[in-house]
């Protein structure tokens, strides 16, 4: 199996465990967990053979360690990114003074006017470091590089979670704790 085919199978583990589990017939539980074993078999009516083994590999490969397993090894879920409602139980946090977000150019107009919003997702995305927000705007088109005032926002009380793979987390940034990198 090569790394063409663990993309694809990363990929696949994305979708079914953040957006679309009934695709395959799945069930994810309050916050997110489903047994690996169901799994297996499930993803195999979508043509995606997965054994223990190589969903092991690829939650310990995952580049940015999108993916846990539970202690015992019987349950999997996704770290963050989730477009269905499920509770990951993160506590909040408080952020460093700045946080980044990368974007496409084309997205500045509407997000300097409604701020960020999280979309589909739970919540809005953000890294301490801009390395990976460019990559991640990058993903959109030209990138750019938004800072966040995130020290300033926790400061009037607004909520920051940090997921188990390092992303930040908050609700909603209002344009007034953004400014664009030059
Ligand atoms: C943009 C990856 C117009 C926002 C990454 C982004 C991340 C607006 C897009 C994770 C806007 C949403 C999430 C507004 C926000 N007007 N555009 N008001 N507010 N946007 O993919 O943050 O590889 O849902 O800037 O590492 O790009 O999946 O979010 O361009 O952590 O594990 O709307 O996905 O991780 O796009 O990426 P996305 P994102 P994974």
């Amino acid at each position: 199996m090569d790394a063409k085919d663990h993309t694809r199978l990363s990929k696949f583990l994305s979708l079914v465990l953040r957006h679309q589990p009934e695709l395959i017939g799945l069930e994810l539980d309050a916050n997110g967990w489903t047994d690996v074993n169901e799994l297996i078999t499930k993803a195999a009516s979508q043509k995606a053979v997965l054994t223990p083994d190589l969903i092991r590999t690829l939650v310990r490969d995952s580049d940015k360690q999108r993916f846990a397993l539970s202690e015992d090894g019987k349950r999997i879920r996704a770290n963050q990114g989730h477009s269905v409602d499920v509770d990951l139980g993160y506590a909040p946090g408080q952020p460093p003074s700045v946080l980044f977000h990368g974007t496409a150019e084309r997205n500045l107009p509407s997000i300097l006017e409604k701020g960020l919003v999280r979309g589909a997702r739970h919540h809005v995305h953000l890294s301490d470091n801009r390395e990976t927000a460019m990559k991640v705007g990058q993903r959109h088109g030209k990138p750019v590089v938004l800072v966040v005032e995130s020290r300033v926002m926790h400061a009037q009380c607004i909520p920051f979670f940090q997921s188990a793979n390092g992303v930040w987390l908050t609700e909603h940034v209002a344009a007034r704790f953004l400014r664009a990198e030059a």
